[in-house]
């Protein structure tokens, strides 16, 4: 009589206690890993919700956006120059954005640049209407085109960095044309508003002072010039003379 012997015992040999304990820490090793990588794609497409490392759209919208700037003092302002809507505004960095044309005939804006000693000053560069001047921040504009071709359409602006009054404008088949404004000391310009340029704002505001002795009350002493007490004609000869100029 054959005897099958069957081996009832089928577990495998028993592993050493030091296995165990490598096995347990690979089995750890490995788990971390997932949840580590599954935190980093959660991090990863937070920040890209947060507009981090992802181009996010913020208008205007419908526009050829030939030309951005941004205020060197205010990087929360910002100006865009756009073909046919003229020239953009945000004041919240690119949340919204607020045309402003006035005194803008030519809405095809190609070109803007910003004079960094005096942020209030923009100029705009145009498709056919030459250059455009602000010196309150785009509120209003003029045209500053003496000297230029009519019709030039300018392409390019650029600002001397350590003289603010020299605008270069580069043209479309016109090569590059250059611009410097007169200049007077800051401390002892006329510059009633503060806004860089000596122009029609502070005319009216020294229109209003004018007749009005030192000992008035309510007279802002800065609109008397020359020190003889009282804001005269031989106040509004110095204002005149600086009239146009901007402050350096
Ligand atoms: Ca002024
Ligand atoms: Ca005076």
């Amino acid at each position: 009589m054959r005897h099958i012997l069957v081996r009832t015992d089928l577990t495998p040999s028993q592993p050493s206690p030091q296995a165990g304990r490598e096995r347990s820490l690979l089995g750890r090793g490995l788990l971390l890993s997932v949840f580590l990588f599954v935190a980093l794609v959660a991090l990863l497409s937070v920040a890209a919700v947060a507009g981090e490392n992802v181009w996010t759209s913020n208008g205007p919208y419908g526009g050829f956006i030939q030309a951005l700037v941004i205020d060197p003092t205010n990087t929360q302002t910002v100006y865009a120059g756009a073909h046919g809507g003229g020239v953009f505004k945000s004041t919240n960095g690119g949340s919204s954005w607020t045309a402003i044309n006035s005194g803008l005939p030519d809405t095809s804006v190609y070109s803007l640049v910003i004079a960094p000693s005096s942020p209030q000053t923009v100029y705009a560069g145009t498709n056919g209407g030459g250059v455009f001047k602000s010196t309150n921040g785009g509120s209003s504009w003029t045209a500053i085109n003496s000297g230029l071709p009519q019709t030039t359409f300018v392409w390019s602006l650029a600002i001397d960095p350590s003289s603010p009054q020299t605008v270069y404008a580069g043209t479309l088949g016109r090569g590059v044309f250059e611009i410097r404004f007169p200049t007077i000391l800051r401390g002892v310009s006329p510059d009633f508003d503060g806004d860089g340029s000596v122009d029609f704002n502070d005319f009216f505001l020294f229109a209003a002072a004018f007749g009005k002795k030192r000992s008035d009350a309510g007279l802002d002493a800065k609109f008397e010039l020359d020190g003889d007490g009282e804001v005269g004609f031989s106040d509004f000869f110095i204002f005149a003379e600086a009239f146009g100029k901007q402050v350096r």
